[in-house]
């Protein structure tokens, strides 16, 4: 073999392993090809023993020219098995990947209480009647809960509600509200008439707890200011909202009763839901259920909130929400509205 075809043969060994080496596709076929290509009987292993046939000065110039092969191909080789060894670990690793992700715990939902779902209803059914709905703080002053509603102080009408005092400001002076009826007195103080209001909400009394007694119960109270509003307007809104409320064959009636805040006063009545009017033991045998008061609001009143009573008449109710609640779903103790038992709440 002389030089020229040892180099011949080193250019065209090289120009396969620069094809070649690339397209291997695994570790196993790229040993194969390593071997083929310097191995013991590999080509560029035998130009070596051709060696001693060259002549001495050619000797270096081939030795320099089949290590300058043997180097070109060990990079390729080397970068191509790191290629191969990475892809490698990279699939194992898909291969090995297990999904850990635990199937979800679901929480059940929770919802509104029943107090505040009737609520909510008697809003809307009010709105429907074109009036506005109105808050206010449930820690009040005796101005707001009393003196403003015609009871003076030491007046015999505030025995009516036996009130929880908060120890603040002089004796008697800060209390819990007792009714909705001190958020009316704000409206009426910030506006003027005509208005139709309702404030529901927390109201609170010294009371023991009984079937139909809680110191913490709510109430919603509906005013409407106006020239010419009548004791037939408060009617007609009192039957109108019992039949909405209740459905049809239920009716409402008023009988006379007495409140300071109003002159002349009414409770009014709805048909017992349970009997439907014939009598029954939920109703004492009369067919009708108490369920509010009502009347035309004092002269006194609208004195202490600056309106004029010579210009403007208007009505105003008040009925618990727990009671309206009991009569609808049948309900015959008011504490489960407080005892906050899911197995009673989720009832509903
Ligand atoms: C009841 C009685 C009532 C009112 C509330 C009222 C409010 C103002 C002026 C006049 Cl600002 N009256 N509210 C009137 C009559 C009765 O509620 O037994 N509620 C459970």
């Amino acid at each position: 073999m002389s030089l020229a075809e040892i180099e011949s043969l080193l250019t065209s060994e090289q120009h396969r392993a620069d094809t070649e080496i690339v397209a291997m596709r695994t570790l196993n076929d790229l040993e194969a090809l390593e071997r083929s290509l310097l191995g013991k009987t590999a080509p560029a292993s035998l130009v070596k023993a051709a060696f001693k046939d060259l002549d001495t000065k050619e000797r270096p110039e081939a030795g320099k020219a089949l290590g300058a092969f043997k180097h070109h191909v060990t990079v390729l080789l080397d970068a191509r098995r790191q290629e191969l060894a990475a892809a490698a670990a990279a699939q194992r690793i898909a291969e090995d990947r297990i999904d850990v992700t635990m199937p979800s715990r679901p929480r059940p939902l929770g919802h509104a209480h029943l107090i505040a779902q009737v609520r909510e209803e008697l809003e809307d059914l009010f709105i429907g009647m074109g009036y506005e709905v109105a808050e206010g703080p449930e820690v009040e002053t005796d101005f707001y809960n009393f003196e403003a509603l015609n009871m003076p102080a030491s007046h015999p009408a505030r025995s009516m509600w036996d009130t929880l005092y908060v120890d603040l400001g002089d004796p008697g002076e800060v209390l819990l509200r007792t009714h909705t009826s001190p958020v009316q007195v704000r409206v009426m103080q910030n506006r003027t008439p005509p208005l139709a209001v309702v404030a529901p909400g927390r109201c609170y009394r010294r009371d023991t707890l009984d079937a139909r007694h809680s110191p913490v119960f709510h109430q919603l109270e509906g005013l409407v200011v106006g020239e010419g509003i009548t004791f037939g307007d408060l009617a007609g809104t009192l039957e109108s909202f019992t039949r909405a409320y209740f459905g049809p064959g239920i009716t409402s009636r008023l009988r006379p009763s007495y409140f300071p805040f109003t002159e002349p006063s009414g409770e009014f009545d709805v048909t017992c839901i349970f009997c439907e009017g014939s009598g029954c033991s939920v109703c004492s045998q009369v067919g009708w259920i108490e369920i509010g008061g009502c009347g035309m609001v004092d002269p006194n009143v609208f004195e202490a909130v600056g309106y004029d009573p010579e210009q403007v008449t208007g009505f105003a109710f008040g009925f618990g929400l727990e009671r309206m609640a009991q009569m609808r779903f049948g309900i015959d103790h008011i504490r489960a509205f407080f005892d906050n038992d899911v197995r009673f709440l989720e009832q509903f």
